[in-house]
């Protein structure tokens, strides 16, 4: 049996594993399909925990149980009549949520949602509309949910200030001597850094509230079943308090960008107008009534903001020398920002547009 089936049966769970089946798109955790006889029973979700990130493993393990729990209770409350289903953590054989392995790793491991799919770019408005709905659905699930209660399990994981600090830090100590491949990616980025100060400004002086935010929103991250459904969200790591415009933000960047989020060919890299009134629509129809107006006002630029700050995060891990992010070639991760900061650019050009859209849905859904 090979190790990743003999982890497996580490957990309780039913059946024989049988095979598994590596999930290459996050970017952090290791994760494994993992496939059980006899055909047609429960499969599940293994992954190796990267515990050089995620570095306190119980505390990340205790948000995880408490958000599941949360959800899956309001989901039968709340929400009865709609297909989204339950995730929650299959325990360890010795009744543990985690499994440390003896060579330092830890495992953990999900129910794997059963015909369900994930898309890295977005098919067209009608999943875009699908997966707002779903974002809005995780924000009404967990309004009422004690925040104190919830550990940062990524401390300062939005902040500009930080960001920008370790990005600074990185090009005066230039470890991997990359900053001369860079100039204009750097360039781009002190063009833009007061204003990208405008969110956190906004909640450090209680403008805007703290939320339980998912924090990585990314479109892979919200599952569909076979009728292009929104039936589950996953990847809660890092689920903490944080403000909304962070989920919706990075929502938009990976949900309405026509290119892939390391697309080389910049011509194609574009904020797709139709997938991001989609997306908007959906998320509002749950939102619009919990957002307050100060966030409201921020929904357009957040996109940009998030598209800045994870462009400002894979430059940064460039010039570092690729520690943070996986990469699958030298220069990955540079391509990655110059991605993201052509859709910046994209949707600097939009913005009145971007604004318009969500203050005309903001009007219905209020
Ligand atoms: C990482 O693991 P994954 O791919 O869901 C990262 C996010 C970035 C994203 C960029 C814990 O997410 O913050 O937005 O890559 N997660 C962490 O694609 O850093
Ligand atoms: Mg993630």
């Amino acid at each position: 049996m090979s190790d990743i089936l003999k982890i497996a049966n580490e957990f309780s769970i039913r059946g024989e594993p049988s095979g598994f089946v590596r999930i290459d798109s996050g970017h952090i955790n290791d994760s494994y399909r993992i496939r059980i006889s006899p055909v047609g029973s429960q499969e599940y979700m293994l992954q190796k925990i990267n515990h050089r990130i995620f570095s306190d493993v119980p505390v990340l393990t205790c948000n995880i149980l408490k958000v599941t729990k949360h959800i899956s209770e309001q989901l039968r409350r709340q929400e009865p009549g709609i297909p989204f289903v339950e995730l929650f953590l299959i325990p360890t054989r010795n009744n543990m949520f985690f499994y440390p392995d003896g060579e330092g790793n830890f495992w953990r491991m999900f129910n794997f949602i059963d015909g369900s799919r994930s898309f890295d770019q977005v098919p067209g408005p009608e999943h875009a509309y699908e997966g707002g709905r779903a974002f809005g659905l995780f924000l009404k699930l967990t309004t009422g949910m004690d925040i104190a209660g919830l550990a940062e399990t990524l401390k300062d994981f939005h902040n500009i200030e930080t960001r920008l600090e370790a990005f600074r830090r990185t090009c005066a100590e230039n470890p991997c001597k990359r900053v001369e491949m860079a100039g204009n990616e750097i360039r781009f980025i002190e063009e833009r850094a007061e204003e990208m100060h405008t969110i956190l400004r906004l909640g450090r002086s209680g403008q805007i509230p703290l939320r339980v935010t998912h924090n990585d929103t990314k479109f892979n991250n919200i599952l569909f079943n076979s009728h292009n459904k929104a039936i589950c969200i996953v990847d809660l790591d890092t689920v903490m308090p944080g403000y909304i415009l962070y989920d919706f933000g990075d929502a938009i960047r990976t949900g309405a960008n026509s290119g892939a989020e390391d697309e080389a060919d910049l011509q194609k890299v574009l904020i797709d107008m139709d997938l991001f009134s989609a997306y908007s629509k959906g998320f509002l129809e749950y939102a619009g009534g919990i957002l307050t107006k100060a966030e409201k006002e921020q929904l357009a630029f957040s996109a940009r903001f998030m598209t800045f700050i994870i462009g400002l995060r894979f430059l940064t891990d460039f010039l570092d020398g690729d520690n943070y992010f996986k990469t699958r070639f030298p220069a990955h991760n540079l391509q990655r920002a110059r991605t993201q900061f052509k859709l910046v650019q994209s949707m600097e050009e939009n913005s009145p547009a971007m604004e318009k859209i969500i203050s005309d849905l903001c009007k219905l859904t209020s």
